[in-house]
């Protein structure tokens, strides 16, 4: 073999040493980069650029696991509550300025009325739900009173304001405290 020859083909050889080489780089990128999506997809979300309410002052007992969320007749959903306390709206954005509220009601609590007129995508709420709505009229009044007093030392969940698995004098207190107040609404900030 001459000597060209051999330069030739240590010169391919080099060449797809290198080829190989960034090849293999890309990859372990690419893969590294999979992991990455895998393993923080939900965490790397910037919560910033969604439209959060968190729910405040409730039992720590207290853990929905849906909301019921209403605009008009054009929306109505179990939307999924995140940690027992906060809810994501971004996807109604929709209706955001529209001068429609949304309507948001969580188990054995009255009906809130969220004003869309200032939210934005990147919106954060706190909202206070009032608890002791039994009866899921839209009312606490003394026929809630009644039926979790109807239902003391049971383990009817309805009844059971607070979640903590029984009913309570504690679930008869919130549906006390509450009786005849209107749903607050919390401030909307940034
Ligand atoms: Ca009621
Ligand atoms: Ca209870």
């Amino acid at each position: 073999m001459h000597k060209e020859e051999i330069d030739q083909i240590r010169g391919r050889t080099r060449t797809l040493g290198i080829v190989i080489g960034l090849i293999i780089v890309v990859v372990i990128a690419a893969l590294s980069w999979l992991l990455q999506v895998t393993l923080f997809g939900a965490s790397s979300t910037n919560k910033s650029n969604n439209t959060l309410v968190t729910f405040s002052d409730l039992p720590v007992s207290y853990c929905p696991k849906t909301a019921n969320v209403k605009v008009a007749d054009q929306f109505n959903e179990e939307m999924t509550v995140i940690n027992c306390r906060q809810l994501d709206l971004s996807n109604l954005a929709s209706f955001f300025n529209t001068g429609t509220n949304i309507v948001i009601t969580l188990p054995t609590a009255l009906p809130i009325n969220l004003p869309v007129g200032d939210l934005k995508l990147t919106s954060q709420a706190t909202l206070t739900p009032q608890l002791g709505d039994v009866d899921n009229n839209g009312i606490i009044d003394e026929k809630d009173e009644k039926a979790v007093a109807d239902n003391l030392f049971t383990t009817n969940k309805a009844m059971d304001v607070d979640s903590d698995g029984t009913v309570t004098a504690a679930d008869l207190a919130l549906v006390r405290l509450h009786q005849g107040t209107t749903p607050k609404i919390g401030g909307t900030s940034t």
